[in-house]
């Protein structure tokens, strides 16, 4: 399409946001703001670059796939990385886990992780204007098992609660190197197959080896905690489960992660923003899809995404919640994987930030529930895709389908290569 068309129909756009009461201006300038934390794990499906004898699986989250070109080193998961910088508008973050070190030749255990193995990531992420954010890993390794901070054995235990506070200082120099604080999420897959007849136990165990890790307090970095419904493997009890670390979080101050595949099917999660932030002093979101469970599918722009957006804009929440991405797809094109999920969030923000709120908060407030019913459905169609197309031509990056192509061409000349 060309860029006349693309102004005119962005011109037509304004003008009818404008009948409603919305500045189009205003809400193209707070998209502009919103940084997204990229997880590093979509390009190599969540391998890393240990140097541990390989990736040995476990802790109940599984990439399904084997498309070509996976990111088999820390050169091409850069290269990834900023081919899909090249395809998305705005400042983001990238959200790396522990075993995306840079080991180079040497054979780290995770309790021996330090801030200089991810010293390379800090020069490159400047270079390249992103944010780090950063990730405990208690999974694939042979202490996995079926229990992480909640083993009752404490030689085990000692072992990750070692790597976790490793992590909370590496995030901490992330943070420092950066000027912006680092945000650093702590999950565990902990839990069991069968029935658990002491679940108390175990959460008494996770309980005080957080308290364990979270005795230093540090100035540059931002600990959230994330629970989980179930993982393959161990789907009769979680001990991080949700009522486990909202407690945890509403007590102590912590941040807690918000994963959309990590609830009931048909639960809410926009619904828990509001309750969240009276409660704990931000939220951290890993955006994705589940597809009947936590099955990691690409973050797309459905009901679900658009009605989080909605309500962190609603709740002007926006300077209280961090954005991060959390899937993992090896069935299909990983850099459009990235792209598709990145476009989508940012697409859902837009959405949420031309609401007509004004109106409709008037007509709550008047109990006029026919008119604010009718409003919202006709907010759905109104023009927001020539606002998107605007902020895209703006940027500087592909307009609607054209990034396809671009993503061939890396195919081609690049990760079909691999
Ligand atoms: C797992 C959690 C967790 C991981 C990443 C790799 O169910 O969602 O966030 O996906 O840490
Ligand atoms: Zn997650």
């Amino acid at each position: 399409m060309k860029h006349q068309s693309l102004l005119q129909s962005y011109e037509i756009a304004k003008e009818r946001y404008q009948a409603v009461g919305v500045d189009v201006e205003k809400a193209l300038a707070e998209l502009q703001k919103i940084a997204i934390s990229i997880h590093c794990w979509q390009a190599d499906d969540v391998v890393g670059f240990e140097n541990l004898g390989g990736n040995i699986g476990g802790g109940g989250i599984q990439a399904t796939g084997n498309y070509p070109g996976r990111a088999r080193n820390i050169a091409e998961l850069r290269a990834d990385i900023e081919k899909v910088l090249t395809l998305i508008a705005g400042s983001h973050r990238l959200n790396l886990h522990e075993i995306y070190g840079d080991f180079g030749s040497e054979t780290v255990d995770r309790d021996a992780v330090e801030p200089r193995h991810f010293a390379s990531w800090m020069d490159w992420a400047k270079q390249k204007g992103l944010k780090l954010d950063f990730n405990s890993t208690s999974f694939g390794h042979p202490k996995s098992g079926d229990l992480t901070l909640a083993n009752p054995d404490k030689a085990i235990r000692d072992f990750w609660i070692e790597h976790t506070k490793r992590c909370r200082l590496i995030s901490e120099e992330m943070g420092k190197a950066q000027g912006d604080p680092c945000i650093m999420n702590l999950w565990i897959h902990d839990g069991s197959k069968d029935q658990t007849v002491n679940r108390l136990k175990y959460r008494q165990i996770l309980e005080n080896s957080l308290d364990e890790i979270f005795a230093t307090d540090y100035k540059n970095m931002k600990d959230c905690i994330e629970a989980k419904l179930f993982g393959i493997a161990l789907e009769s009890y979680t001990v991080g489960s949700y009522d486990f670390y909202l407690g945890y979080g509403a007590k102590k101050q912590k941040i807690v992660t918000l994963d959309t595949g990590h609830f009931h099917l048909t639960e809410s999660i926009a619904d828990k923003i509001s309750s969240l932030l009276l409660f704990t002093p931000e939220i951290m979101l890993h955006v994705s899809r589940p597809i009947r469970w936590d099955s990691d599918h690409v973050t797309i722009m459905n009901d679900d995404i658009l009605d989080l957006a909605k309500e962190i804009v609603r709740a002007d929440a926006l300077p209280r919640v961090h954005i991060g991405l959390d899937y993992f797809d090896a069935s299909i094109n990983r850099i459009g994987a990235y792209v598709i999920g990145i476009r989508a969030t940012q697409k859902a923000f837009l959405q949420a930030l031309l609401e007509p709120i004004a109106a409709l908060r008037k007509y709550e407030e008047n109990a006029q529930y026919f008119e604010r019913l009718a409003l919202l459905e006709e907010a759905k169609t109104l023009p927001w895709n020539a606002v998107w197309d605007y902020f895209c031509l703006k940027n500087n990056i592909p307009v609607g389908e054209a990034y396809i192509g671009e993503i061939q061409k890396y195919e081609r000349e690049v990760t079909g290569k691999r």
